[in-house]
C-alpha cells in the first residue's frame, strides 16, 4: 500500500461498501426467509450521507433514524452481527429481536432510536441537544430522515425549537428523490429544502454530487459549527435504487430512469477517484471487497444461526418499570445537582 493509504476517502469508500453489502445480505436473508416480517427498507444508492455524517460524529454524540436507518448505525459503529440477527427477529439481535429492521437501535452508540412514523425521531434529538447545552457539552444530536418527512409539522416544530434555544442539533435529510410511490416532483411546490430551514434561522448545507471525500470536508464544518450552538440542515441528495421496501419492485416509475439514476452510484464515483488518485491499486480495493464480503456473509450466518427467544421473553423489556414520577423526578435531581 503506498504513502497515501488511509485517507478520509478510503475509509469512507470502506464504509459504504460496508453499509451496501450489509443492504445486499439482508435482502439476501428475506429472500432466504429468515427475516422477521416483510417491511425492509434498504439504502442501496443512499450511503453517501449516512457514511459522511456519521464520520464528522464524535463520542457523546446522539441521534434518531428513520425506518431506513441500518446504513446509518452501522457506519456509526453498529455490529452487523447484532443488527442482522435483529432484523432476523433473534435472541441475539439488539432489541433480542423485537423490534426488528425498523427499532435497530443502541444507546450505549448515541442510538436513541430508529422511528417508523414518518417525522417521528425528530423531536427526540432537540431534547437531548437542550441536555448538551444545559450541561455545556460540546456535542451535537442528529436527527436523520427522508424527504417525506420535509413534509411533517414536527420537523418545523423541532427547527423552531432548535433555532429559538439555539441548540446543537442537526437536522439530516436523506432526499433519495421518493416517498413510497410519490416521486418528490409530486409532493412538492420548492424542492430547495434548504429555503425552509434558512426561514427558521439554521446554517444549511446542501449535497447535491457524488464526491465523498468533499462531502464530507464540508459536513464535518457544518457539524463542528453546530456544536457551538448554531442549529443546522443538511440535505444529502441522492437515489434510492430500488423500491420502498422488500416486496416494492417500483411500477410506478419506468426502468429508464432507473438504469439512468443507478448511475450516480458513490460507491462507484469513490472508486473511480480512488483509483485515479493513486491511493490504492485495483488489488487493494479488491482485498477491501473481500474483507467486507466475508465479515456481512459472517453476519448474515450469525443471524441465521442465532435461537429464537423463549416464549416468556415475549413479556421483558416491552415496558420499563422503573419508570414512575418519582424515579424520574429524581434523575432530573441528580442531573441538576451534577451540573
Ligand atoms: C406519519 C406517517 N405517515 C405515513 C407513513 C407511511 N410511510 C412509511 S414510509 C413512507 C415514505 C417516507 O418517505 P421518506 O421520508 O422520503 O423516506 P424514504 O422511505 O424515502 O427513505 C410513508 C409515507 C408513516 N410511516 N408515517
Ligand atoms: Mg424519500
Amino acid at each position: 500500500m503506498n504513502s497515501k493509504s488511509n485517507t478520509n476517502l478510503q475509509e469512507l469508500y470502506t464504509t459504504m461498501k460496508r453499509i451496501r453489502v450489509f443492504e445486499e445480505r439482508v435482502a439476501e436473508l428475506f429472500v432466504r426467509g429468515e427475516t422477521a416480517g416483510s417491511m425492509l427498507h434498504l439504502s442501496i444508492g443512499e450511503e453517501l450521507g449516512p457514511a459522511c455524517v456519521t464520520k464528522a460524529m464524535i463520542d457523546g454524540d446522539t441521534f434518531t433514524t428513520h425506518h431506513r436507518g441500518h446504513g446509518i448505525f452501522l457506519a456509526r459503529g453498529g455490529d452487523p452481527d447484532k443488527m442482522m440477527a435483529e432484523i432476523a427477529g433473534k435472541k441475539d439481535g439488539y432489541c433480542k429481536g423485537k423490534g426488528g429492521s425498523m427499532h435497530i437501535a443502541d444507546m450505549s452508540l448515541g442510538h436513541l432510536g430508529a422511528n417508523a412514523i414518518v417525522g417521528g425521531g425528530i423531536p427526540t434529538v432537540v431534547g437531548a441537544a437542550l441536555s448538551y447545552k444545559y450541561l455545556n457539552k460540546k456535542n451535537v444530536s442528529i436527527a436523520f430522515f427522508g424527504d417525506g418527512a420535509m413534509q411533517q409539522g414536527i420537523l418545523y416544530e423541532s427547527m423552531n425549537m432548535a433555532a429559538l434555544w439555539k441548540l446543537p442539533v442537526v437536522f439530516c435529510c436523506i432526499n433519495n428523490q421518493y416517498g413510497m410511490g410519490t416521486k418528490i416532483d409530486d409532493a412538492v411546490a420548492v424542492k430547495d429544502f434548504s429555503l425552509r430551514a434558512k426561514s427558521f434561522g439554521l446554517e444549511c448545507l446542501h449535497v447535491n454530487h457524488l464526491d465523498a471525500e468533499k462531502a464530507y470536508t464540508d459536513i464535518r464544518e457544518i457539524v463542528d459549527n453546530t456544536r457551538n450552538n448554531k442549529p443546522s440542515f443538511i440535505e444529502v441528495e441522492c437515489y434510492r435504487f430500488y423500491g420502498h421496501a422488500r416486496k416494492d419492485k417500483s411500477p410506478y416509475r419506468n426502468e429508464d430512469e432507473e438504469i439512468e439514476n443507478r448511475k450516480l452510484d458513490p460507491i462507484a464515483f469513490a472508486k473511480e477517484n480512488i483509483l485515479t488518485q493513486n491511493i490504492l491499486n485495483e488489488e487493494e480495493i479488491k482485498s477491501i471487497e473481500m474483507t467486507v464480503d466475508k465479515e456481512m456473509d459472517v453476519s448474515m450466518n450469525y443471524a441465521i444461526n442465532s435461537p429464537l427467544n423463549e416464549e416468556a421473553e415475549i413479556f421483558t423489556d416491552v415496558y420499563d418499570k422503573s419508570y414512575t414520577i418519582e424515579s424520574v423526578d429524581s434523575r432530573i435531581n441528580n442531573i441538576l445537582k451534577n451540573k
